[in-house]
């Protein structure tokens, strides 16, 4: 399987401030997902409970999003964060759901753990792809945008969020 990146895709996307209704801050929990074997393909993704969910809806459509994430503890370290809010066949496209993948490697899962998310920008849209390897790729290369993406510096100072510091 090759897990390279697209290279007609940019690696910065979005403008060099944040502009609304960005930054959007979300609190949830993570829940169980859909078994569809993120994990399998190295991209373990967190799904958001239903009023992150809703808050989600409610602002945006559906698509690929970067920006930053906290788990557990406020004040506890913030990672960049790659988040897909797209319709779940499993329930005959009745439900969205938010799966955020973050950038780091935990050392175990943490479902039921609080869950913190600013999205600073979109990325793209869903697509439908005609592999697997396909689909990893575009991931693997939402995973670089994100990096690239959040060094700017209005980007980079929103780890200090309130949201991420302030009970
Ligand atoms: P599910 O279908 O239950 O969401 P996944 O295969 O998507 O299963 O795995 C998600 C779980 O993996 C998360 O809920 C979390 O507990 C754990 N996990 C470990 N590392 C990460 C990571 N870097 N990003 C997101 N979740 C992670
Ligand atoms: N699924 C799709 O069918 N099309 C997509 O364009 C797509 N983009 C994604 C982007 C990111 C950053 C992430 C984390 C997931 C994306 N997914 C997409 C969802 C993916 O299929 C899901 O995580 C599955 O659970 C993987 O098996
Ligand atoms: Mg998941």
């Amino acid at each position: 399987m090759s897990h390279l990146i697209n290279p007609d895709r940019p690696l910065i996307v979005g403008p060099e401030v944040p502009a609304q209704p960005y930054p959007y801050p979300i609190s949830g929990t993570v829940v169980k997902g859909y078994g569809r074997g993120s994990k399998e393909l190295g991209i373990p993704t967190a799904n958001l409970s239903e009023d992150a969910l809703q808050m989600m809806c409610s602002e945006f459509t559906t698509g690929v999003y970067y920006g930053w994430a906290q788990i557990g503890e406020v004040n506890s370290k913030v990672y960049p964060m790659v988040m897909s809010l797209g319709w779940n066949p499993y329930y005959k496209n009745e439900k969205r759901s938010a799966e955020v993948h973050i950038i780091h490697e935990f050392p175990e899962d943490f479902y039921g753990t609080s869950i913190r998310v600013i999205v600073l920008g979109y990325i793209r849209p869903e697509q439908n792809y005609p592999s697997l390897d396909a689909l990893i790729r575009d991931i693997r290369t939402d995973v670089e945008v994100a990096k690239h993406s959040l060094k700017r510096s209005h980007y980079d100072e929103i780890r200090h969020h309130d949201l991420f510091t302030k009970q």
